[in-house]
């Protein structure tokens, strides 16, 4: 009896976990949004944003919420190793792209690495969500700007490949998640909005896997 009651709580109290990579150009403030969810939802904080160095591989970080543990992935964004970035696409249950908003010069250079990791099968079906960070900075862009930005880069992008090889290279697939993609602005410094997007994630996680029962 004892061992059948253990086993109906353990059934009824389990919560289910999900892995969500956190990737984006190195500078971007991923482990600093890393630590700040760390702090804003366990008893132990993270680590303080003057004690993060640039990440040279991955840092982890776990949360629970109700029925629900996130596993986080953070994986460091310097060119020499974006290439890591696919080996944990297959595991993921969402994906969340991390720009700097407040770096105009490089956001053509987001976008390219943006567009690569758009195009990779395995993410196709997966919750994507693109974290305009910095905002607490006066030369921040703006949710809506990051996303025209996006827009008119992607359309370029296009053109070109039409006029270079005189076929259109979009699939409709690609079109609808672009049209339907979720940009939320953050600052993983001071932690504005930063419950916001988790809020998004746990949604996410939960109605992609409640999609996949279905099916
Ligand atoms: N103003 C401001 N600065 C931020 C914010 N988030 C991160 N930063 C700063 O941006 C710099 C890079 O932050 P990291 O969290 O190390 O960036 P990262 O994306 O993890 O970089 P890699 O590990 O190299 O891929 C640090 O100086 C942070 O303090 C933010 O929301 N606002
Ligand atoms: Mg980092």
């Amino acid at each position: 009896m004892y061992h059948l009651l253990k086993g109906l709580h353990e059934y009824l109290t389990r919560k289910e976990e999900f892995s969500v990579i956190i990737i984006g150009l190195d500078r971007a403030g991923k482990t600093t949004l890393l630590e700040k969810i760390k702090t804003l939802y366990n008893d132990t904080p993270g680590l303080p944003a003057d004690k993060i160095a640039p990440t040279v591989g991955q840092n982890t970080g776990k949360i629970t919420l109700p029925s629900t543990i996130l596993q986080f992935w953070d994986l460091g964004g310097q060119r020499g190793i974006r290439n890591i970035w696919p080996r944990y696409y297959d595991d993921c249950h969402a994906v969340v792209y991390v720009i700097d908003a407040e770096d105009r010069e490089r956001l053509s250079e987001g976008w390219e690495v943006f567009d690569n990791v758009l195009s990779a099968p395995q993410i196709l079906g997966v919750p994507l969500l693109l974290l305009a960070n910095k905002q607490d900075s006066p030369n921040a862009m703006s949710v809506e700007e990051i996303r025209h930005d996006y827009e008119e880069w992607h359309q370029r992008k296009v053109e070109s490949a039409r006029r270079r090889f005189g076929e259109e290279s979009e699939t409709e697939t690609r079109r609808e998640r672009i049209a339907s993609l979720d940009v939320m602005g953050i600052s993983a410094l001071e932690g504005t909005d930063v419950r916001a997007a988790v809020d998004w994630l746990f949604i996410r996680v939960q109605n992609s896997r409640q999609r996949d029962e279905s099916s």
